[in-house]
């Protein structure tokens, strides 16, 4: 397109305001808008801002829950558990499964100046998030013979510090032919009116499509293709922040497979009626995420005869998926739904001065999709519950709830817990938490298995122990 043909369109669309700056600009800074009007989808825009200042939502769907694969209880839940292992292993052996990592969030809350990835989460070691995925996908391929490619969607925001961490580290052993980086795409954000916002004079404010752009990346970037061609036709999709993710889990994997299913979902008993998570249930009869925000109070708050919340399937955003859906999925397009969030963006003036926000103002909208409404166009789909100890503490926060204080006490406690079943006898205080530092490299044990072959001494409380 010109330079005229897209100030037609930007005067047509009423968005020329991005051009304020046009006749001031250096010649390197006009190709870089340029490039990015060039990328935008004006008619998809039109129709998120119109639907911006349409009155009112969509009618409230009716809400029930799904049925979820429980924590196993029964010597019959133990066979069916066991029976489902076995073809997630026998899946994994034949080179069907790939990890899937999203990690193109701009990890705002954590206030980490990188790649959330690069953060270093190991209680007595450096050892980052990254190194914890990475070593144990290598820790699988080693157990199961197989090639687990590793596919990590980064955004235009940390695509370049994210592939220089890799490199600087040697791809933390996995080999780089077997790691493939897809970049998400970018919405860009605009005020309460819908115009759009510029970051600089010759930039717009942009931000990374949401988790769900995952899905067009992985059709747009060849990685669907690359993964078809190595016989992969499974995803396991896990998020940077989770230090307990077990990755592509056989039982959660052959669980899937069993049921023939397009998409499916791990989820915790939510902690009580508050905790804000979305949880997996029927909207209208079709399966999805009921974000926490949309389930009335009522029915977050009602209880089963035994006393537990009907509502409880809380979503910890780990899924398995079927690479023929995520092709359905962008066959003739993509069409995730855009989810507008109000936030404070960073943006200059008509006189090209950044704006200068009071604490906690929102001048922008944000449109991002989500992976989970994916659920809906699954024809089968399997929940499957687990324990929150063993396999969720996201790190969110810097302080607080879901901080990297709490992550590596989650890690901590399970460290401790396989130990004690190893034999040893981990020093605990009072409330029984772990009275030493405790980290075990996933290339040591990944699930608590060899520890007692270690021939470890008796663990002291008040030491560091790094196995
Ligand atoms: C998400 C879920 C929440 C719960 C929680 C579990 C939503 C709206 N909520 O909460 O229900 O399951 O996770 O931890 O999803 N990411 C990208 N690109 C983006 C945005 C995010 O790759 O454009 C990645 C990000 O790097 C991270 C993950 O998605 O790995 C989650 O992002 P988040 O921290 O924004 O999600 P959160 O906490 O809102």
């Amino acid at each position: 397109m010109s330079v005229e043909r897209l100030l037609e369109t930007l005067r047509a669309r009423e968005q020329e305001q991005v051009l304020r700056f046009w006749d001031r600009l250096p010649e390197g800074e006009r190709a870089q808008l340029l490039g990015q009007l060039h990328a935008l989808d004006f008619d998809l825009l039109a129709r998120l801002t119109r639907e911006l200042s349409a009155a009112g939502g969509a009618p409230a769907a009716r809400i029930e829950p799904a049925p979820v694969i429980g924590l196993p209880k029964s010597a019959d839940d133990l066979r069916r558990e066991r029976d489902a292992k076995n073809a997630g292993v026998e899946a994994l052996r034949k080179g069907r499964v790939a990890a899937f990592l999203v990690a193109g969030g701009q990890g705002t809350r954590l206030g980490f100046d990188g790649p959330k990835g690069a953060f270093e989460i190991g209680p007595v070691s450096e050892r980052t998030l990254f190194q914890l995925h990475a070593e144990k996908i290598k820790a699988l391929r080693k157990r199961h013979k197989t090639a687990l490619p590793w596919v990590i969607m980064t955004s235009s925001a940390n695509d370049a510090a994210t592939r220089r961490y890799f490199e600087k580290r040697d791809y933390h052993g996995l080999g780089a032919e077997s790691v493939r980086f897809i970049v998400q795409e970018n919405m860009p954000a605009v005020d309460r009116r819908g115009k759009l916002l510029l970051e600089s004079r010759s930039s717009l404010a942009l931000a990374p499509n949401g988790h769900g752009g995952s899905i067009k990346a992985l059709h747009d970037s060849g990685a669907v293709a690359w993964l078809r061609g190595q016989g992969v036709d499974t995803l396991h999709y896990f998020q940077v922040d989770n230090v307990l993710v077990k990755i592509a889990d056989p039982v959660f994997v052959g669980y899937h497979l069993q049921a023939g299913a397009e998409m499916s979902s791990k989820v915790v008993r939510k902690r009580d009626w508050k905790e804000k998570v979305g949880v997996i249930g029927y909207l209208d009869g079709k399966l999805g995420v009921i974000e926490y925000s949309d389930l009335p109070e009522e029915q977050a708050k009602a209880v089963n005869k035994d006393g537990s919340l009907r509502f409880s399937a809380g979503s910890i955003a780990i899924h398995v998926l079927d690479l023929g859906f995520v092709e359905r999925l962008n066959a003739g397009g993509f069409r995730l739904p855009y989810h507008k969030a109000e936030k404070a963006v960073p943006c200059v003036d008509e006189q090209g001065q950044p704006v200068k926000l009071k604490p906690g103002e929102k001048n922008g909208i944000k449109f991002e999709t989500f992976v989970f409404d994916a659920l809906p166009q699954a024809k089968a789909a399997v929940t499957m519950e687990v324990a929150r100890e063993e396999e969720f503490a996201p790190v969110k926060n810097a302080e607080g709830e879901d901080s990297p204080a709490t992550a590596r006490a989650y890690l901590m406690r399970q460290y401790a817990r396989w130990l004690d079943a190893a034999g040893q006898k981990v020093p605990r205080d009072a409330q029984g938490e772990p009275r030493l530092r405790l980290e075990i490299s996933p290339l040591t044990s990944d699930d608590g298995s060899g520890l007692d072959r270690l021939g470890l001494p008796p663990l002291e409380a008040g030491t560091e122990v790094l196995l």
